[in-house]
């Protein structure tokens, strides 16, 4: 069998991972020269203190410096930093909601998904591997009102853990859609299971979690952005109740409240969950 690690190699999925990063993200904060310099302190006087505490030799700091340029060379900069800092940063962002909880954005999101209406079937390969799953639920205002017309962009990796556009020869928006609430703020969306997934491990990311005998794996999961005109935009994550990494997902991205509670039907399982938006 071939294995994610054979697969999903660093290169591919690093280099892909910083390209998208610097065509949509990149755009620069407006923060004053006192936080950066507060920031960049703080966080040079805990690498400082570490080094104390610990008495960190001049071969680690070599080591420590050979692995960065690693990270750069890898095109791992927007792994590394997702899976291990991003889940704080997103803590922080939306401490103050009442809607549905949010969790990471990871690294593999693409906009510009093919469009549904309020149902449809994501682009995937002929005899796609993997159990039918149909995701269906509804929009809603903190008030209890539905929201109509509200955008649910859904994007998922394959029964084998690969991500299109990220992973090589998969087909550009495979198992990546739009969709539409219709007027009761409803949508249904049918897709396959995602497997549980592994990050790449024959990169610098992959190094790091080899030297400290850590594991690489994130539970399944379904990736969401669920918007709607004057409200804020949830970016968030759902996963399968029994995975056995929803306890140690090396990105530490789940939450209880984002636990689906799937039910087994004829020809595979159904999920419904509902998304609660704050107003803008
Ligand atoms: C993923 O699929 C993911 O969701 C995150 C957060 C990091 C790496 C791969
Ligand atoms: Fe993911």
């Amino acid at each position: 069998m071939t294995t994610v690690e054979d697969k999903a190699t660093a290169a591919a999925t690093g280099a892909s991972a910083t390209e998208r990063f610097r065509t949509d993200k990149a755009v620069a904060a407006d923060t004053s020269p006192e936080r950066a310099s507060l920031l960049a302190r703080e966080v040079l006087e805990a690498v400082h203190e570490t080094i104390r505490k610990h008495n960190v030799t001049y071969a680690e700091y070599d080591a420590l410096k050979a692995w960065l340029i690693q990270v750069g060379a890898d095109g791992e900069w927007p792994l590394f930093l997702d899976v291990f800092v991003e889940h704080v940063v997103e803590e922080v962002a939306n401490a103050a909601r009442e809607g549905s909880k949010g969790t990471i954005e990871g690294p593999f999101y693409a906009p510009g998904a093919p469009q549904f209406g309020a149902e449809g079937t994501l682009p995937m390969r002929e005899g796609e591997a993997g159990t039918p799953l149909t995701f269906h639920g509804q929009v809603r205002s903190v008030a209890g009102v539905p929201l109509a017309n509200s955008t649910v962009d859904i994007w998922h990796c394959d029964d084998e853990g690969f991500y299109a556009q990220f992973a090589p020869g998969i087909p550009e928006w495979n198992l990546r859609g739009v969709f539409t609430t219709d007027e009761n703020g409803n949508f249904t969306i049918h897709t396959i299971r995602p497997a549980p997934y592994q990050i790449p491990t024959d990169g610098a990311t992959g190094a790091i979690i080899r030297a400290a005998n850590w594991h690489a794996w994130r539970p399944a999961h379904l990736h969401l952005k669920v918007s709607a005109p004057e409200h804020l935009l949830i970016t968030t994550q759902l996963y399968f109740p029994g995975d056995p990494h929803n306890d140690d997902d090396i990105a530490a991205a789940v939450k209880p409240e984002l636990m689906l509670d799937p039910k087994p039907t004829a020809g595979g399982v159904d999920v419904q969950y509902d998304f609660v938006l704050d107003p803008a």
